[in-house]
């Protein structure tokens, strides 16, 4: 009998590396999708089976983590040995304009898979494994961060985030459940989401590159991530999930970088070099060199600008993860090192804007490039 996984968050980037990594380790695993009044599934489009075909192995079904009566049902009709709790509202910056729905989603919606599996009585069975994230550290109490690094969230996302971690330590106390918190460090890959720094940062390099665009703009170019790729990480949610204990966490490189030095190596891996000048608000990067006769940059043209729209109430200056415990426990290391991360992104990048510059020039409107 192959193991069943119910995956909430499905359509998003971990989702969609995490559906096809347990489908090939022959899981049957069913994903929760939000109804949109536009096709949201374009992550999983690959994996799409036919209902309408025998030996179904990747099942979508409605719904919502602030709906209990549904998950429940869901739960209930899945019956799953493992659940992976992906979904949120995930955006840092966004979580400032949307606080209340985020802590609701965030926070309460992983109370809802908890309970649902308690009041299913399902606690014997089912395992669950909870994002949890590095921004839980926040403001810097100590680094590199690790399992025991005291918590001091700064912002409504990791605030709702912070509730979700303790909720799903004190199920596992209280009820004797089977629950995890991976405490994941940055990841991503070339299905991040457009809008945060690294995927905005290696598209807006491809489109300028290929002549669509001008420049763009970022916010605080000092903070420091520690960035793996999500291929890495989506095994260690299910490495997680197959330990004799319940435990918490910490997934992470051990490296921190620079925003600025990520944009220089996504620019780098098109060969072209900047320099960056002036400071704070009004720095701004410029092209020092091109050394690839397929893209025709101007020296000295402005390609980047701060933009203090992006700068956030209260900023994570400084995250760096300490991972031995996984990598003692569990075996973690890590395929993709940063450069292999940014060289993945912008030759996936380069292509879809290729395919943008070949509908342009053919007379379409393909779309516009949104901060
Ligand atoms: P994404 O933003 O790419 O995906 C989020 C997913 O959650 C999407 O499928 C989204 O659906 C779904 N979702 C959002 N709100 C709801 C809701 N109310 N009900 C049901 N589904 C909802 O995130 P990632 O894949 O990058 O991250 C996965 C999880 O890991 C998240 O919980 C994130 O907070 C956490 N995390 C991520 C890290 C990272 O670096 N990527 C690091 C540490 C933790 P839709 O497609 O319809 O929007
Ligand atoms: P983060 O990721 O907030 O760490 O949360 P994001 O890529 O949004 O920001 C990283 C850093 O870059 C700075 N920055 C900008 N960020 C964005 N999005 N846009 C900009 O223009 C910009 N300019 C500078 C930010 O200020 C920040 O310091 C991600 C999410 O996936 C969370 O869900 C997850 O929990 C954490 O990673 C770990």
């Amino acid at each position: 009998m192959s193991k069943v996984a119910f995956i909430t968050g499905v359509t998003g980037q971990d989702g969609a590396y995490l559906s096809e990594f347990l489908l090939k380790k022959g899981y049957q695993v069913h994903g929760l999708k939000r109804r949109s009044s536009l096709f949201n599934t374009d992550r999983i489009d690959h994996l799409y089976q036919d209902p309408h075909v025998d030996h179904q192995n990747f099942f979508l079904h409605y719904g919502d983590m602030t709906d209990s009566t549904n998950l429940i049902r869901l739960i209930k009709e899945i019956q799953p040995d493992e659940i992976y709790n992906l979904a949120a509202m995930s955006h840092v910056a966004v979580s400032f304009e949307i606080p209340e729905y985020t802590g609701n989603a965030d926070g309460l919606g992983t109370l809802r898979i908890l309970d649902a599996v308690r009041l299913l009585g399902l606690e014997k069975k089912t395992r669950i494994y909870q994002a949890s994230t590095s921004e839980l550290y926040g403001k810097v109490q100590e680094v590199p961060q690790s399992e025991t690094t005291p918590f001091y969230p700064r912002s409504p996302y990791a605030v709702a985030k912070m509730y979700a971690y303790w909720i799903t330590v004190n199920y596992r106390e209280a009820y004797n459940m089977y629950a995890c918190n991976g405490i994941l460090f940055n990841h991503e890959s070339p299905i991040r989401g457009e809008t945060f720094v690294t995927r905005k940062i290696t598209r807006a390099v491809a489109r300028i590159a290929l002549g669509l665009q001008d420049k763009f703009h970022l916010g605080n170019l000092d903070a420091q991530r520690d960035w793996g790729h999500a291929k890495d990480y989506v095994r260690m949610m299910w490495m997680i999930l197959q330990a004799d204990e319940p435990e918490d966490w910490v997934i992470a490189t051990g490296k921190t970088t620079r925003i600025r030095d990520f944009v220089h190596m996504s620019f780098a891996e098109v060969g072209i070099e900047l320099e960056f000048k002036g400071e704070g608000e009004d720095e701004k990067a410029y092209v020092t060199k091109c050394n690839n006769p397929k893209y025709q940059l101007e020296i000295g043209k402005e390609v980047l600008a701060v933009d203090p729209r992006y700068f956030r109430p209260t900023e994570v200056e400084l995250l760096i993860g300490d991972a031995t415990k996984a990598k003692n426990k569990l075996g973690w290391e890590c395929q993709y090192n940063l450069n292999d991360l940014v060289k993945d992104m912008m030759a996936s990048d380069i292509k879809v804007m290729q395919e943008q510059q070949y509908l342009e020039k053919g007379g379409y409107k393909t779309m516009n490039y949104f901060e």
